[in-house]
């Protein structure tokens, strides 16, 4: 048919694209394009594809498409990320597998990515629930282990009482459950944990490399996680205790005025210190306590909770006796979970002090009113008082000073401090990767050799995936009881699965290679392909997946298995698309339906309406949005294409001018665009393009002329970045053989770039002498020089003028 028909467009060339298979990436070695990685984070499949999939990946296409069209060697590989709860849970509720419920929503978003056009090379799919991809995980984790990376501790833990298993710090978002907003409780349990910290300041210092390429937002939340602070650690003896107890402070300047010390309730060290007499009273308070999580305890806002322990602490520096205190506010997995207080100079402190009586002392001239009274706390610069050797210093000098002399007398050094925690990543739950390790009662912890891995899961379904505080892998005792591999003793497996984020901390490395068998990936391909040259996806990773892969990447760096320290060179995240100002959601009910919006408007206008719609990182209101206009506008563009009628191969110099020069404009201000990821304002010139094109058909020099042609071949490349089948159709009707994706991006000729003349008046007395022909952006001095350098002009004057008077680019004006 000669109009626009969208499904018609998409049942003819989906099948076409999957014979021609343009996108795959190539691995010859010997291939001299350059190389670029480019990948969408990879989707969980939870039911089908939704309108955040369908803007996250339209943006990933334009790149990706347009590396492919400048001629590099382009991986774009899709895979799945398909452990993971959901799964488990559907499996419960419907007394079936999580395997059934997953392969089946794998198998649907697949259906729907290749009807959705993204250039992805489909042989390099993987799914990290497969034996073939976990196993890897599995013996990471070994390396990990052996390099003490990976260990095992007891220690109080998040745990979500909804979904029965135990959270790491990053999946708790203010109190509650990433996965189901339950709010979460604190639990002492033996958990796996990977040594994050031990690569804190290698994940703080790296961050250099990606200053530019990634959002600063992003970059500012992981600063902000990892939490370095600078300070010192200070002894304090305990009365009655051997050992002084180290807390550390990032104000060791205050020291004079410290005049209360805190113990985190949930401690070792409150445990052991407190008086007989307060034992009571502890205990009590530190059941309340276990029930806070850390927001809570560490709010500014919530009102100072405690209790007296009943024994003293000794200031080093000036010998004074001060009252042990437990309160929630000091966290027992932070410094040293104990800390010397403050009062005059730290808001919790004061807070403190002021509700429980204590004495307020203040250290530091701030200038500002006695926090005693005011019931502020004076945090900021000042000069140093009441504090011997220390007064008259500023802040700096004084925090130097103090670092001396606790060093000089072995009671203090300098220290530095970091928020980020050790990730925990032992699960109790079953749709996730075994934890490789085998419990003996002689030998301990024995991991499973290399030669056993897999070690896959027990076929259990329905009931037995019921969350019961232990993981279900414990319900199969067939699988839990093997043989120590080491002395062949009766023991047991380790019973918990792995965090799923572990999965997706190195799934980017396998994408050069889903099934190779000799390690984790091929590091030879990892070499030419890594690191990645553009990641798009959500900002709710900021701190999660991204901090994780970054954490893999190092350590695999220090295996020399990669030879790259960050994986990610470039970010984007895409915003949202939201519906009448709001996140779509059931219970509002504006949700929007992706594959209903592309049976009723095709493909290419829900792409092109979300390229359309905004920079990629803001959000888009599907109700200030219309994918109808850009369905009209597809069809305009259609066809402009449909229209040429000369034949290909054309000499389109001979072509129109006027439009040859708004073609070349364009392709030179597009591209700019692209390469600046301003993709909604390159689509507004392609409909510029599109209208010029249907001007010189109807009313300029037609359709056969070269001019014509070589807009609408223009057309065609550029639209295929984010209206593909419109933009094949094109192509094919234009005479070429597809696919348009491989056609080749245009190059602007210079030439056809100078910028329309203006004519300048020039003036002699008043009285027009002269017009010259001048590029509008003409600077007044050259402009000066050419009016008086013109032939008729110099014949006018002779000698130097009195007066010249330039107006650029349109008037000089000489007064002779
Ligand atoms: C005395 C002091 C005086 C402090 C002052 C601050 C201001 P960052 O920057 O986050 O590392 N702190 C130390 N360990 C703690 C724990 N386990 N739980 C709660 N708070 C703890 O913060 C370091 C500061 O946080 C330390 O410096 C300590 O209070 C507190 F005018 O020590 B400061
Ligand atoms: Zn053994």
């Amino acid at each position: 048919s000669d109009q626009y028909d969208p499904q018609a467009l998409q049942e003819k060339w989906q099948p076409r694209w999957e014979e021609i298979d343009p996108f795959r990436a190539s691995e010859d070695p010997e291939d001299p394009r350059e190389r670029r990685y480019m990948l969408d984070m990879f989707p969980y499949p939870s039911g089908d594809l939704h309108m955040g999939h369908g803007e996250a990946f339209a943006i990933g296409d334009v790149i990706a498409r347009y590396w492919i069209q400048r001629g590099y060697n382009v991986l774009h590989p899709i895979g799945w990320d398909s452990f993971g709860l959901p799964a488990e849970n559907a499996a419960i509720k419907r007394n079936a597998h999580p395997a059934e419920w997953t392969y089946n929503n794998i198998d649907t978003q697949a259906t729907s990515f290749r009807r959705y056009a993204v250039s992805f090379d489909w042989s390099r799919r993987l799914h990290t629930s497969d034996p073939e991809y976990f196993k890897w995980n599995q013996w990471l984790f070994k390396r990990f282990y052996e390099r003490g990376l990976a260990y095992r501790r007891g220690g109080l833990v998040n745990w979500c009482p909804q979904d029965q298993t135990v959270l790491a710090n990053e999946q708790v978002i203010s109190g509650r459950c990433e996965r189901c907003g339950a709010e979460v409780v604190r639990r002492e349990l033996t958990q796996w944990y990977f040594k994050i910290t031990e690569y804190a300041d290698r994940l703080l210092e790296d961050m250099k490399q990606l200053e530019g390429g990634w959002p600063e937002r992003v970059l500012t939340m992981q600063r902000n996680w990892i939490g370095r602070s600078e300070g010192a650690d200070v002894q304090f003896r305990i009365e009655g205790r051997e050992e002084p107890v180290t807390v550390y402070t990032t104000r060791p300047d205050t020291l004079y005025g410290a005049t209360f010390f805190v113990v985190a309730p949930d401690s070792q060290l409150a445990e052991e210190i407190v008086s007989d007499e307060q034992r009571p009273a502890f205990e009590a308070y530190r059941a309340e306590v276990a029930k806070l999580s850390d927001i809570e305890r560490l709010s500014t806002e919530k009102e100072k909770t405690g209790v007296f322990l009943g024994v003293h602490a000794i200031n080093p520096v000036n010998g004074e006796r001060i009252p042990v205190w437990a309160a929630d506010y000091v966290l027992s997995d932070y410094g040293h979970g104990a800390i010397m207080a403050v009062p005059a100079h730290d808001q919790r402190d004061l807070d403190f002090a002021l509700k429980f009586g204590l004495p307020v002392r203040v250290v530091v001239d701030t200038g500002l009113p006695d926090p005693a009274q005011s019931g502020e706390a004076t945090p900021g610069e000042g000069t140093l008082v009441n504090s011997g050797p220390l007064n008259g210093l500023s802040k700096a000098e004084a925090i130097r000073k103090m670092i001396e002399i606790l060093t000089e007398r072995g009671v203090g050094k300098a220290a530095v401090n970091y928020r980020l925690r050790d990730w925990l990543v032992s699960r109790q739950r079953y749709w996730g990767t075994p934890i490789p390790i085998i419990h003996c009662p002689d030998c301990g912890e024995v991991p499973v050799p290399d030669e056993d891995l897999p070690v896959t899961l027990p076929d259990l379904r329905g009931e037995a995936l019921l969350p019961k505080g232990v993981s279900p892998l414990a319900n199969a005792p067939e699988w839990v009881n093997v043989a120590c591999p080491k002395c062949g003793a009766d023991a047991k497996r380790d019973t918990d699965t792995m965090d799923t984020f572990v999965d997706s901390s190195w799934y980017f490395l396998r994408y050069v290679d889903p099934h190779y068998e000799d390690g984790p990936f091929d590091v030879e391909k990892v070499r030419r392909w890594g690191p990645i040259d553009m990641y798009v996806g959500g900002i709710e990773h900021a701190v999660l997946h991204l901090l994780y892969s970054r954490f893999f990447t190092k350590v695999l760096y220090d295996m020399g298995m990669v030879n790259f320290t960050e994986p990610f060179l470039r970010q984007i995240n895409q915003g949202q698309v939201i519906n009448q100002g709001k996140a779509m959601s059931k219970s509002l009910g504006n949700g929007v339906d992706l594959g209903e919006q592309i049976d009723a408007y095709g493909v290419d206008a829900v792409r092109l309406t979300m390229i359309f719609a905004g920079p990629p990182e803001d959000d888009i209101d599907w109700a200030d949005v219309s994918p109808a206009a850009s369905q009209k506008f597809l069809s305009r563009a259609f066809r402009v294409m449909a229209d040429v009628t000369s034949p290909p191969g054309v000499d389109f110099s001979t072509g129109d001018i006027e439009l040859r020069k708004i073609t070349h404009r364009t392709i030179d201000e597009v591209t700019r665009l692209i390469e600046a990821y301003r993709f909604n304002v390159a689509v507004a010139r392609m409909m510029e393009l599109t209208s010029a094109t249907r001007k010189a058909i109807d009313s300029g020099p037609g359709p056969a002329d070269p001019a014509v042609r070589e807009a609408a071949e223009t057309l065609a490349i550029m639209l295929s970045l984010v209206a593909p089948y419109c933009a094949e159709e094109g192509w094919e009707r234009l005479g070429h053989a597809p696919s348009v994706a491989r056609a080749g991006w245009p190059t602007a000729d210079p030439a056809l770039l100078v910028q329309e003349a203006v004519t300048c008046v020039v003036q002699v007395a008043g009285k027009v002498r002269d017009r010259l022909e001048v590029s509008p952006d003409i600077s007044e001095a050259e402009l000066r020089d050419l009016a008086l350098s013109s032939k008729k002009i110099r014949d006018l004057l002779d000698g130097e003028p009195r007066r010249v008077v330039v107006r650029a680019p349109k008037l000089v004006n000489i007064v002779p």
